[in-house]
């Protein structure tokens, strides 16, 4: 598996557009889009920056992967997300090398990306998202 750069980072906001105005009238930033991933139990607003972006995800529904991990941690960093060539071949590597996949294969995640989750147990406690076009 070659990682070519961070696609994004997740970051799990109470709410949505109180988040968008911090991260445009501080840091500059403009929202470019803003997508409701049903599935996933979230709406998500995104930022760039250079070549990664910043994913904004407010939860809707508290039983969903973003609720609960407000209710039990709090605002802030929620996963990270790398860019890989080819995201099935790339969940097959990790998951040879012993790492617990919670995707075993890609699903369609935000902006049509194919995406899977490695569980945060065997990645050091860090969220990680694999996404490729293909
Ligand atoms: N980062 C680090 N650890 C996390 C975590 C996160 N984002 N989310 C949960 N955990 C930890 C919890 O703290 C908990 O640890 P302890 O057992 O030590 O208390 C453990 O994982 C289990 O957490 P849980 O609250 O009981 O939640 P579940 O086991 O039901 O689910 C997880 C956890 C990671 C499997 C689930 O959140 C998941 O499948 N995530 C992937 C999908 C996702 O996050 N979607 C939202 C983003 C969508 C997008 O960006 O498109």
């Amino acid at each position: 598996m070659e990682i070519t750069h961070i696609e994004h980072i997740g970051i799990a906001v109470n709410n949505l557009d109180e988040a968008i105005a911090y991260y445009e009238n501080v840091l500059g930033l403009k929202c470019y889009a803003i997508e409701d991933i049903t599935d996933q139990k979230v709406k998500t607003a995104f930022f760039k920056v250079g070549q990664t972006k910043i994913e904004l995800l407010e939860s809707t529904d508290p039983e969903g992967p973003v609720g609960k991990f407000l209710e039990k941690k709090g605002p802030g960093v929620h996963h990270l997300a790398f860019a890989v060539d080819n995201v099935n071949e790339a969940l097959n590597d990790v998951a040879s090398k012993g790492v617990q996949l919670i995707d075993k294969t890609s699903r369609k995640g935000a902006e049509g990306l194919n995406i899977g989750f490695l569980h945060p147990k065997s990645t050091l406690g860090v969220l990680t998202e694999l996404c490729s076009l293909k």
